[in-house]
């Protein structure tokens, strides 16, 4: 009896732990090292790597040998024993420059000379009738690098029997901004709490900072700001800076600095001062100090993120000073260390009654060259907020001598929290290639962000991060996509969003082309499907408000005129949008001629920002032929449609996927339609009495009055404190 007992608790057991591991709970991201089942594949790989062999013993090699040995063991089903200086023959070699042998040196000299210090070389090589592939770099990060992405060609099954791949980051800080709070919640993070447990920072070290490390090393992203930007001055004080040493300790082996966000009233909240004022001298000898007492604890500390005068944060101007004035102070303190301090961009004042637009350019540009060489200004990808489309920034390109980096939002604030698929590279790829024409034609962003159209030294990106600890980072397990492909477009602002959905689908899930195509289509899409069914032809930010959940086009009782959606739509009997032309707002005049000009005439606009820059008639006549009224009904229609196609497409894929993933992805596009059909319903409705029109046939008649869609309430919906 005992016996019988004890075997079904030990089959239980194992089936419980075979099923564990066959369980694909997303937790491995794109690193998903399976055994490669396509038997070509798999010999060609088998025949041309043999041996690892390496040499350096620094704590990044040691990242880097780890990685391939884990790997390979995946992906070709065996273990291979790194020999440390092997030459025999089919070896896979890993060493920095000043670690090759001199043959090795002299046959990639030339190559040498195309990398920078982060870049990496992964080549054939033959010497004395020995194969070996190398993979090298100017520095051990570049290694590292160079490992993960040898690791990419066995997982995309690509052939490496005569490899030849040499590259460089384009942007020197390619970063995360962590929204995270010290109580662990995460503004704007759907996707559990934040993976920071400060509680037992810094004696216990979970795993996941490991692999978050490992996940952001593979993608090239080597820093991030572990902290909310609406900042908590107890970040600065001895008891939390152990904690951020910690997460410091373990990032470094992957080549990741850490960066804190700076409360600007730190000096008197933490430091006993009466004032913050960035001209005084206590003050700047405070900043000065608590910079020191950082970089001994962390001697390669990335420096500070500074939101200021934005929001009500704290900053210069509560003491009549400006932001050259706050930012220059700070950049002094961390400057003897190489420090450096990005200083936010996104301000909006309740005084200021002109265009919101307007706000940030109207502030920023006329300080242009004022900053220190160690200030970066980083700039969201559009002038109000991280809408599901935006025109480009003003202010990209319009700073010719200051450094300008990039903030893009990985979490999707406004499209759809973590429950909609939504492919953001596609948004990324948009505003990157846009053309400021600030120094003519081909003037894009990237240029601008890769400091090649002003010369700059210093250049970055960033992106708020879209990651807590949920099990598999990013709640939605297509959201671990828009991660991915922030830090593929950090590394080259240049690369096609197709190419890293290819990558990623391939590294995710299968490189079988019968899900590929599909689904790449289908992420490829979903970025103009989102847009359709929120926030069609330019119109914005007309989600509810505070927690930006759903639609709210009809708020408008907020105490800040533009923190209401009818700000925005500026709906009313003639027609809806905003006029920023130069009979309105005259936001147009802060691009260059050739941009302001075609945003100005009405004729020339392009639709797809047409109600951003325009108040246009109902009747007024599209490029189709249709009314105003009927396009924006049945872009609406064309969204939720989308919707339903994306998943009946994925609902053919249970052969290609685990059931796991599977189903998370079939119950989260369910919610989307339902959703979907939400935004359409209400905003329509609400638009409808304005317009006053019949809605074309096409579109779906609503199931719901206004009223009911109006009486919606989702006090604790995630992202924001319950108090807000
Ligand atoms: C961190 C928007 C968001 C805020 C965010 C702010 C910012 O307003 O709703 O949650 O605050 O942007 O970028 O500073």
């Amino acid at each position: 009896m005992r016996l019988t007992y004890k075997r079904s608790l030990i089959i239980t057991l194992l089936l419980i732990f075979s099923i564990k591991l066959l369980a694909k709970d997303g937790y491995n991201l794109w690193l998903q090292y399976d055994k490669i089942k396509n038997e070509n594949v798999l010999s060609e790989y088998l025949s041309t790597i043999k041996e690892v062999s390496y040499s350096g013993d620094s704590e990044i090699i040691n990242a880097a040998i780890s990685e391939i040995q884990l790997g390979l063991s995946g992906l070709l089903g065996k273990e291979f024993i790194s020999q440390k200086n092997s030459d025999s023959n089919n070896l896979l070699f890993l060493g920095s420059k000043e670690r090759l042998s001199k043959n090795l040196t002299k046959n990639l000299e030339d190559d040498f000379k195309l990398i920078n210090n982060e870049g990496y070389i992964i080549k054939t090589i033959n010497l004395k009738g020995k194969n070996s592939i190398v993979i090298t770099g100017k520095t051990d990060i570049g290694v590292l690098y160079g490992a993960f992405n040898f690791l990419k060609l066995l997982q995309t099954q690509k052939s490496i029997s005569q490899l030849n791949i040499i590259d460089s980051p384009k942007i020197d800080v390619r970063m995360l901004n962590h929204w995270d709070n010290l109580d662990r919640t995460v503004e704007r993070g759907y996707a559990g709490f934040s993976l920071w447990n400060w509680h037992t920072l810094p004696d216990y070290i979970d795993q996941r900072y490991i692999d978050y490390a490992r996940a952001n090393a593979s993608i090239g992203i080597n820093g991030t700001a572990l902290t909310n930007v609406n900042a908590n001055a107890l970040i600065l004080t001895p008891q939390y800076l152990e904690k951020v040493k910690a997460l410091a300790d373990v990032f470094r082996p992957y080549g990741i600095k850490v960066y804190v966000t700076a409360r600007f009233s730190a000096p008197i909240e933490i430091g006993n001062l009466t004032t913050a004022d960035p001209l005084n001298e206590d003050v700047k000898n405070w900043w000065k100090h608590k910079t020191e007492e950082i970089y001994k604890l962390i001697p390669d500390f990335g420096g500070f993120l500074v939101k200021a005068n934005s929001e009500g944060q704290p900053g210069p101007q509560n003491y009549g000073r400006n932001h050259v004035d706050g930012a220059n102070m700070l950049a002094d303190a961390v400057a003897p260390f190489d420090g450096i301090v990005m200083w936010r961009a996104f301000v909006y004042s309740e005084h200021d009654t002109t265009d919101r637009a307007k706000q940030a350019y109207s502030e920023f540009v006329p300080y242009d060259g004022k900053f220190r060489d160690n200030v970066i200004i980083q700039v969201k990808n559009g002038a109000i907020d991280f809408q599901p489309r935006e025109p480009f920034h003003p202010m990209f390109g319009a700073m010719p001598n200051t450094p300008l980096m990039m903030e893009f939002q990985i979490t999707q604030e406004y499209l759809g929290f973590s429950t909609h698929l939504v492919y953001l590279p596609k948004l990324y790829e948009e505003v990157l290639e846009a053309d400021t024409y600030r120094k003519g034609k081909g003037s894009t962003v990237a240029k601008v962000i890769d400091g090649t159209l002003n010369h700059k030294k210093l250049t970055g990106i960033a992106g708020v991060s879209n990651i807590g600890n949920d099990i598999n980072w990013t709640g939605h397990p297509f959201a671990q996509a828009n991660w991915y492909g922030f830090g593929r477009l950090a590394w080259n602002p240049y690369l096609k969003s197709e190419t890293i959905a290819d990558e990623w689908l391939r590294c995710t899930f299968s490189n079988d082309k019968n899900f590929i195509q599909p689904i790449k289509e289908m992420m490829l899409k979903s970025r103009e499907t989102v847009v359709n069914y929120m926030t069609p032809l330019g119109l914005h930010h007309i989600m509810d408000t505070g927690h930006h959940y759903g639609p709210g086009p009809w708020v408008s009782n907020l105490s800040r005129p533009e923190w209401n959606p009818v700000y925005y739509h500026n709906a009313d009997e003639n027609g809806i949008g905003f006029n920023r032309t130069s009979t309105g707002s005259y936001a147009t005049e802060q691009y260059a001629p050739e941009i302001a000009e075609m945003y100005n005439n009405i004729e020339t606009c392009p639709e797809k920002d047409l109600l951003w820059f325009h108040h246009v008639s109902w009747d007024y006549t599209l490029k189709n032929g249709k009314t105003l009224w009927d396009n924006i009904a049945l872009k609406y229609q064309e969204g939720v449609n989308d919707v339903e196609y994306m998943s009946t497409t994925w609902n053919t894929m249970q052969n290609y996927v685990d059931k796991e993933r599977f189903n998370q992805v079939k119950m989260l596009l369910n919610i989307q339609l339902k959703e979907a059909k939400w935004w359409r319903d209400a905003c329509l409705l609400y638009f409808q009495q304005f317009s006053k029109k019949e809605l074309p046939i096409e579109v779906k008649k609503p199931e719901h009055t206004l009223e009911y869609f109006q009486s919606l309430k989702f006090p604790y919906a995630p992202g924001i404190k319950p108090q807000w």
